[in-house]
């Protein structure tokens, strides 16, 4: 009932990014608007690309099908349908459905008077895949670099590029998307355990409040970071986890070329000890 008499104030025209009214409606309990029109054009036609890239293929096996792109050898330019043109087609597609789909979150959270924080934090999972697929492959000079559409056939791509850098754990960047992935699960796991034993009370008991919250860190480790502080850092860690993804990838094989495990010999040339006797130059 609160959220009719809500809805009747919210579910009105005006706020759209572009073509005023057109498509400014809802079909049920979803918005439509421009770029919900645009998600399911490009959504629509990139899966049709991919059943006919699949029906070249020799295999219906979901495990096996696999959207090749071209070879290295093509450079930057357009590739045959068959030849990684499909997969190059399908990579703008499934741009285009993701930016409609972060565009239509603008359009929703202006009617919605509220912070843009949804689509900011899902463009940043737009970067990691637009990383990937454009930004390494036309600063390396190949669509070729790019990972293959396909279940099996990119888990092979990232084992066989992981290892074309020796050891890739070795990448810093690496290292610190790890840890934030890490982190980001650490503060879920706080944050998700403390709102049930809060909120979710045996029958009969009462549910406890956000000071009991805050008052367990307290006693626990002497700090709460506080109800809306725990959503900030979680938002944090989550984004900083995507975007070092996107960095350690982007460095390897334009500004790095070797073994990762190579890069920490900055470490052992520094002058402190780089000419020490015994030591590993001398
Ligand atoms: C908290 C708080 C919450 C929380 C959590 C904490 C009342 C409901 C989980 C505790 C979190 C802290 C101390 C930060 C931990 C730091 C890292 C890097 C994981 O205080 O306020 O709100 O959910």
């Amino acid at each position: 009932m609160a959220l009719l008499s809500f809805e009747r104030k919210y579910r009105v025209r005006g706020g759209t990014l572009i073509g005023g009214d057109l498509f400014d409606f809802w079909v049920g309990p979803f918005y439509v608007g421009f770029f919900g029109v645009t998600t399911v054009f490009f959504t629509l036609l990139g899966t049709i690309l991919i059943f006919y890239g699949a029906s070249l293929g020799d295999t219906w096996n979901p495990w096996l099908i696999s959207i090749e792109p071209p070879e290295l050898e093509v450079g930057l330019g357009m590739a045959p349908l068959a030849e990684g043109g499909l997969w190059q087609i399908i990579t703008m597609c499934a741009h285009g459905a993701f930016i409609s789909w972060a565009l239509r979150e603008v359009e929703i959270c202006r009617k919605l008077g509220m912070g843009y924080h949804v689509p900011v934090a899902f463009s940043f999972a737009i970067l990691a895949y637009t990383t990937l697929v454009v930004i390494r492959p036309v600063l390396m000079g190949a669509w070729g670099h790019g990972f293959p559409y396909g279940i099996f056939s990119h888990l092979d791509w990232v084992n066989n590029v992981g290892y074309a850098y020796g050891n890739f754990h070795y990448n810093p960047a690496h290292m610190i998307a790890i840890t934030f992935f890490f982190t980001t699960t650490l503060a879920l796991a706080l944050h998700g355990s403390l709102i049930l034993s809060a909120a979710n009370p045996e029958k009969g008991e009462e549910m406890r409040s956000p000071e009991h919250e805050d008052t367990f860190f307290r006693d626990f480790i002497g700090y709460s970071i506080g109800p809306l502080g725990i959503h900030r850092l979680g938002l944090l860690l989550a984004l900083n986890a995507g975007f070092w993804s996107a960095v350690c990838i982007v460095i390897s094989g334009t500004v790095w070329f070797d073994a990762w495990a190579d890069w920490w010999y900055w470490y052992v040339d520094l002058p402190f000890w780089v000419d020490l006797e015994g030591g590993i130059n001398g």
